[in-house]
């Protein structure tokens, strides 16, 4: 298999992140990586549109050339081609959780989170139309989210409940593509600073 890939963008490296956790390179599934140069726009071109016409990565190719995206979409495949350890839930109430955690994460903090990256930071300056007031809205509507997300992990050791899931892979991605935003973890926030502690050091979190 092949994974078009970028070394700093948030979506390939949940795939990078699933795959160290499944330990797939070690049982031997061969997944080569492909740079995709954004900054460069090598997404835009021609030759990578053809791949994904959307222009993003991570696209993960199959061997016989079927091309899958969304990085949600691509986990779970490897999940359902590699059952072990279970990452989206070994109960039916655990995967509604995992679920309900992962799409709150993406739409209340993920997506924001590109938005006050492209409303606020320099590599945008003359790519996009930057409104630097949606961007400070959309980074103070994150810092929330994040506060909300403290408590929650006052409860539990993971997002998602008692076991390390896709979830906490959606959420420690989206935390350090917050950092260039300015969007950290505060120090009043100790439940969330055990968790980022403990999944920053996990081997798969250098993926
Ligand atoms: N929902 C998609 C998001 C993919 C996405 O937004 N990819 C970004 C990097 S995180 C990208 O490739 N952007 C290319 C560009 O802006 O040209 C997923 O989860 O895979």
């Amino acid at each position: 298999m092949k994974l078009y890939d970028n070394d700093f963008a948030p979506s390939p490296r949940r795939v990078r992140m699933f795959i160290a956790e499944k330990g797939l390179e070690a049982r031997g599934v061969r997944i080569t990586r492909v740079p995709v140069d954004i900054a460069a726009h090598e997404t835009q071109v021609a030759a990578f549109l053809e791949v994904n016409p959307l222009g993003e990565v991570p696209v993960l190719e199959l061997d016989d050339g079927t091309r899958l995206q969304e990085s949600l979409a691509i986990c779970r495949y490897l999940e359902s081609l590699h059952p072990e350890p279970c990452l989206f839930g070994a109960t039916p109430l655990a995967r509604a959780r995992i679920e309900a955690m992962t799409l709150g994460l993406m739409f209340r903090i993920y997506v924001p989170t590109t938005q006050a990256f492209r409303h606020t930071h320099r590599f945008w300056q003359g790519r996009v139309t930057q409104i630097a007031e949606y961007g400070a809205l959309t980074r103070e509507q994150v810092l929330a989210e994040w506060q909300r997300i403290d408590g929650l992990l006052a409860a539990r050791p993971f997002v998602a409940g008692d076991s390390f899931s896709f979830a906490d892979i959606v959420a420690f991605t989206t935390l350090e593509f917050g950092k260039p935003s300015g969007i950290r973890l505060q120090p009043t926030q100790q439940h969330l600073s055990r968790w980022y502690a403990a999944i920053a050091a996990r081997p798969s979190s250098k993926a």
